[in-house]
């Protein structure tokens, strides 16, 4: 592999350089990119006009990608702790035979169930890295994959495990056919749209209105979509009581798509008999939203010729984001909108991921339970928020070795002090990062990963929720910097050390033994060839054909469809009725502890604190890009009203309580709160050795999330990061200091 050194780029003099299209691995919004590179390094990122997809579009984050992979803080040789805590560069072979002797040590003395692998919120951009570990922890027979799904979208996954069969059978708001687009704790303008891959979303959010349609937002806070949209404020953690009352009215007043109930669903009398309990006067005083107003949305939404309703971190992220999630799909499915141009619709990708998990054994929720805290597993992961109790519990199975790659968990994960602190206290710990983070500066092995410029690869989790069905493989358009290798290449090696065979299967594990090791590329061809679109290794006449070679050849990608196809999730639904089921009695339970839980208002902590996310960052992991943090800080937004309560003023410093711990940022006062709300972007409050994101300072918003068992989602373990009790005091003495 050839290798090349960091050169400082903020010159764009593109001269010789040479342009390699591909597309932008940092969110969902898979925007095609033109990378110029020289001398195996990018120069310059920018909009490529001529991708099919995004047709030119690029935000701010895009451009400035290669920042991160010539960054002079970025890690490029292998890194071994030291003794008093720093870091010495060591050669792979050292490295790797050091990880491969601990590692085989602990699994001698421990078994196999000591050791634990994470994967972060990048990782779905890198199949490789993706697959290769879930095939190494699942290859040792270990419980313990971690994911960042656990603190995004665990009960999205177990929603459709519920009710449509397979966990990865995701509905996606049909945004380009829509009459009506229900948006409840969603940012599209801002986050360019999650669990939804939709090119250009500002523009087809206007779209949408420009057709005579509709997009109201549900949000605590006056968001930039709100702004230009329809705004219903709603006090955070509470959408299921707003979604029950919605179902409340439409059933009361018969306004339900009765055909569309009689032809697809089963239980709908349990919904029924559930929202009745629910009229919107009854559930006023805890969303903060007025009976009319509720009542009118829900005759609206029953009258749209088509409803979109759409549900991400806001929904995700609270305390009942199962049923919650639940209750956004009854929406669709009682309107009658599953499944239907304008609805909620299912894509059909390239690659038939639902199928493929069902092969290799992952299409699960429940097979087993966590240890410490009893939670089912999904998808074969457990809940990081679990993570530190499963370090810190002793007994067989406690966790003493953790591989993580791609993920920050000390700021993105819940009980930030608790999970640093167990961190400290594991056997062995390997990091694959391109800095030295606030997590992994506890890691034994700092390991050099690719960035997405410096590999090939294809957008496979965009493509699972794509609103125009579109295919692309692009090749690396950089050269791997100093000793970066590739994390399947590393995983490999410790297998091959080791003789961990890395398969979930035990057939592929004994074919592993004899010596059958296909690559993860030629897995992936496999299945795309094999494929809805795929080429069936020449047997097919029609259609786009598609193979990774033909892929790679047109590097813009394949648009395949217009629009989702539709009508063909019956077929696919787990029940002989092919009907969706909607008394499944998880859900019914947790829906009873919805109904016993304690709504009054705390008045130790009388406020809701919510996560803000910002245009120029992307969780935690583009801080130490200095033209994206230049004039920035970290705020608190506070409602006038709550502000004067509490006796803070704008741009003093205050400190954020909660039941698990203290942190202080300076106050914004805006009205963009509904009261009773505060607002709080995550993802600073840096540690470690990337200077830029340390010296942008700020805290660390989960220092002050629920940590425990008890705290989170109980039906699928995600976290609970948003709308949790809170209150604000001011800093004696601190308010001139704050702004400087
Ligand atoms: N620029 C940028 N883009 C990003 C990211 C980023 O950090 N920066 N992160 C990416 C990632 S990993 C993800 S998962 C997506 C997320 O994509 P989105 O979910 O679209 O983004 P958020 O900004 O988290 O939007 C959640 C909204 O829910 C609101 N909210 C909070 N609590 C509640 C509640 O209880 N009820 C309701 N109804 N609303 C509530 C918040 O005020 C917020 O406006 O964005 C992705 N895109
Ligand atoms: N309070 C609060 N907490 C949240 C959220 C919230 O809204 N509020 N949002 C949650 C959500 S939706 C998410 S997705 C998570 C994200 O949380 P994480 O999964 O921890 O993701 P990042 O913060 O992006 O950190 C990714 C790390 O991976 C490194 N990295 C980046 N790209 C690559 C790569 O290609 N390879 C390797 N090996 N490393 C890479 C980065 O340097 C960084 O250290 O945070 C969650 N945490
Ligand atoms: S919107 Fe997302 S995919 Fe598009 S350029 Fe920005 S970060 Fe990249
Ligand atoms: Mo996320």
């Amino acid at each position: 592999m050839e290798i090349r050194e960091r050169k400082p780029t903020d010159e764009v003099d593109l001269a010789g350089a040479v342009a390699h299209p591909t597309f932008c691995k940092i969110c969902e919004a898979l925007c095609g990119v033109i990378a110029y590179e020289r001398d195996g390094q990018v120069v310059k990122v920018a909009a490529d006009r001529d991708n099919p997809f995004s047709t030119g579009y690029v935000c701010p984050k895009g451009v400035n990608d290669h920042l991160v992979t010539n960054d002079e803080d970025r890690v490029v040789q292998p890194l071994q702790r030291q003794p008093d805590g720093t870091f010495r560069p060591v050669s792979w072979d050292e490295a790797l035979e050091d990880i491969s002797a601990r590692l085989r040590a602990i699994l001698d003395r421990h078994g196999p169930t000591a050791v634990a692998g994470y994967l972060g919120n990048p990782s779905v951009w890198d199949y490789t890295l993706f697959f290769s570990m879930v095939n190494f922890i699942k290859g040792l027979r270990s419980p313990h994959m971690y994911a960042t799904a656990s603190i995004d979208i665990n009960n999205r996954w177990v929603v459709n495990h519920l009710l449509y069969g397979n966990p990865l059978r995701s509905p996606v708001p049909d945004m380009p056919r829509t009459k009506f687009h229900l948006l409840v704790g969603a940012n599209p303008l801002v986050s360019h749209g999650s669990m939804l891959t939709q090119p250009r979303i500002r523009e087809a959010l206007f779209d949408i209105t420009k057709r005579g349609g509709r997009v109201v937002v549900v949000d605590p806070r006056r968001t930039e979509t709100a702004e230009q949209f329809e705004w219903l404020p709603i006090r955070a953690n509470t959408d299921a009581w707003m979604l029950l009352s919605l179902l409340h009215t439409i059933f009361s007043e018969g306004l339900e798509d009765r055909e569309a109930l009689d032809r697809d669903a089963a239980g709908v009398g349990t919904l029924r008999r559930l929202a009745a309990d629910y009229p919107p006067e009854a559930t006023e005083p805890l969303t903060g939203i007025p009976a009319e107003e509720l009542r009118r949305l829900a005759r609206d939404v029953a009258a749209a010729e088509s409803l979109a309703v759409h549900g991400r971190c806001g929904t995700s992220l609270g305390s009942f984001s199962t049923v919650t999630t639940y209750l956004l799909d009854a929406l669709a499915i009682v309107t009658g909108n599953l499944d239907r141009p304008g609805g909620s619709v299912f894509p059909r990708p390239a690659i038939d991921f639902e199928r493929m998990i069902e092969l290799f054994g992952f299409a699960t929720y429940g097979s087993y339970r966590s240890r410490v805290g009893g939670f089912n597993e999904v998808m074969g992961t457990l809940p990081v928020g679990e993570l530190p109790r499963e370090i810190e519990t002793p007994g067989s199975g406690q966790v003493r070795a953790l591989f993580m790659a791609a993920g920050n968990i000390v700021t993105t994960a819940p009980g930030a002090e608790r999970l640093e602190t167990a961190l400290g206290h594991l056997d062995l710990f390997v990091s694959f990062d391109f800095y030295r983070t606030e997590t992994n500066t506890q890691a034994d092995y700092i390991l050099p990963d690719l960035t997405g410029l410096e590999r090939s690869d294809f957008p496979f989790f965009p493509l699972m929720h794509a609103t125009v069905p579109y295919m692309q493989w692009t090749p690396a358009a950089a050269q791997p910097c100093g000793e970066a290798r590739p994390t399947w290449w590393v995983i490999d090696q410790i297998c091959r050390r080791t003789g961990i065979a890395p398969n979930p299967l035990a057939a592929g594990r004994a074919a592993w033994r004899l010596g059958v090791r296909p690559s993860l590329p030629t897995v992936l061809d496999l299945f795309l060839r094999l494929g809805p679109h795929g080429d069936r290794f020449g047997l097919r006449r029609t259609g786009a054909r598609l193979s990774r070679k033909k892929l790679l050849a047109t590097p813009r990608g394949v648009l395949l469809e217009e629009y989702v196809p539709t009508g063909h999730l019956r077929r696919r639904l787990p029940h002989k009725d092919r009907k969706v089921h909607l008394d499944v009695p998880v859900i019914l339970e947790d829906l009873e502890r919805l109904r016993t839980a304690d709504l009054s208002t705390d008045r130790e902590y009388p406020l809701r604190l919510v996560s803000l996310r910002e245009l120029r960052s992307q969780n935690s992991r583009l801080h130490n890009v200095d033209r994206l943090m230049r004039n920035r800080q970290q705020t608190l937004r506070m409602h006038p009203d709550d502000a004067c309560a509490a006796g803070v003023e704008d741009g003093a410093l205050a400190a954020i309580i909660s039941r698990r711990g203290r942190i202080e940022v300076p106050v914004r006062v805006s009205d963009e709160m509904m009261p009773g709300n505060v607002a709080l972007p995550q993802g600073w409050g840096h540690k470690g050795g990337w200077h830029r994101a340390v010296a942008a300072g700020g805290a660390n918003y989960n220092i002050l999330t629920p940590d425990q068992s008890t705290d989170f989602d109980q039906v699928s373990g995600q976290a609970w990061l948003n709308g949790f009790p809170v209150r604000v005091e001011p800093v004696s003495g601190a308010a001139s200091a704050a702004m400087a």
